[in-house]
């Protein structure tokens, strides 16, 4: 299978060629600069509509939302162990924990991120930040009490929710720093050689 990941470093793209360089797949990579307008060219809004990163092509077929590749790509390199099989009891946790890190996990997270580093000022709500705060807090609580006596977040083995969840908690160490189980997670996360391979140019 030939796989081509679109990808430029500290976007969504990472958490892909994270689970590729976990995988050990052998894929290839095409860079792309948000920047520069690399998103806007009509070859790249062929493959992608809103011109986003990721997108990984697949044979020569386009895929992209980086939560939908990263589940694919597990359960296609299903012995590998990155998730849990569809008939496992384990697949229901699976499920609950990739959506809630795409939803209640990445809203606030993204929203605070928007309006405070990248909208330019005069388009930028100041006032939402204080309540994403509050409500990425209340989800890290979640995730923390989640992890209580574990290392991972399923089955207490590393798997593709912990890409999910593990590449937003690194958006925000000032925050994690407060929550005693996700700063370790958030340690053995940044330990693994695939995930330092993933943010290589
Ligand atoms: N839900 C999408 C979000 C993709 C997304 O917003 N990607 C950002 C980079 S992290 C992007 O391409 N932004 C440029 C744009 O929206 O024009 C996913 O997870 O793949």
């Amino acid at each position: 299978m030939e796989l081509i990941l679109y990808y430029q470093s500290g976007t969504r793209s990472q958490r892909v060629r994270w689970l590729l360089e976990e995988l050990e797949c052998d894929y290839k990579i095409e860079y792309i600069d948000l920047f520069k307008g690399d998103g806007n060219t009509p070859e790249y809004l062929a493959l992608h509509p809103l011109g986003q990163l990721p997108v990984l092509k697949i044979d020569g077929s386009a895929m992209f939302e980086s939560g939908a590749i990263v589940q694919w790509l597990a359960d296609t390199y299903l012995d590998k162990g990155f998730a849990p099989g569809i008939d496992s009891p384990l697949r229901r946790e699976f499920n609950q924990w990739m959506y809630f890190a795409a939803t209640n996990l990445e809203l606030p997270a993204w929203e605070i991120m928007l309006h405070s580093n990248i909208l330019p000022e005069d388009v930028a709500v100041k006032d939402i930040i204080p309540f994403a705060t509050k409500n990425l807090l209340k989800v890290l609580t979640v995730l923390d009490e989640q992890l209580k006596g574990k290392n991972y977040m399923v089955d207490n083995k590393f798997g593709a929710v912990d890409i999910m969840i593990g590449y937003i908690l690194l958006w925000y160490p000032e925050h994690v720093a407060a929550f005693p189980n996700l700063t370790s997670y958030c340690q053995n996360l940044q330990q693994r050689p695939a995930y330092n391979r993933s943010k290589q140019n």
